[in-house]
């Protein structure tokens, strides 16, 4: 019985890890989906986006980021200010426990300035990131589209379908 309940459950974390395209552990946090949107050859920033899960008891902090592509990677947030939209650096993004941050245009993101290198549409490229608790992990920045919408949410089973086309 306990076998058998095992198979289920492992191919359920295999279903979910095709429906998730790319998903990253660090300790107890999943980071799900990195992407990036996509810039002009000739830029000299870009952002990327993903959402973290944090699947303990006790908050976390996304404290640092850094990238070979990019000379200077900040922790960055989105403001209101004065009627307009601001970015502006933050020295940490909590991951609450038993919950879930999401970095995403017009929120939080993790902003590149000179960088050494264009990332290309459908390319990827390395990002590590430091936790308070979590430590350090590596994961792919997939360069999307502009007009990219992640698929962050886990979706019913039966919506999965659609991403096979
Ligand atoms: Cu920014």
């Amino acid at each position: 019985m306990k076998i058998l309940k095992t198979s289920i459950l492992s191919s359920l974390l295999l279903l979910s890890a095709t429906v998730s395209a790319h998903e990253y552990n660090a300790g107890s946090l999943t980071i799900d989906h990195p992407w990036s949107k996509q810039v002009p050859p000739s830029s000299s920033v870009a952002a990327a986006f993903f959402d973290i899960e944090n699947h303990t008891n006790k908050n976390d902090e996304l404290i640092a980021a850094s990238s070979p592509i990019a000379k200077t990677t900040e922790l960055h947030a989105h403001i209101h200010q004065d009627g307009m939209m601001k970015m502006r650096e933050v020295p940490a993004i909590t991951i609450p426990a038993n919950g879930k941050e999401s970095l995403k245009p017009g929120g939080f993101h993790i902003m590149f300035f000179e960088l050494a290198e264009v990332p290309k549409l459908g390319e990827t490229f390395p990002l590590t990131l430091t936790f308070k608790h979590a430590g350090e992990v590596e994961v792919n920045v997939k360069v999307e589209k502009a007009t990219f919408t992640p698929n962050s949410n886990k979706q019913p089973a039966m919506n999965s379908e659609h991403a096979h086309h």
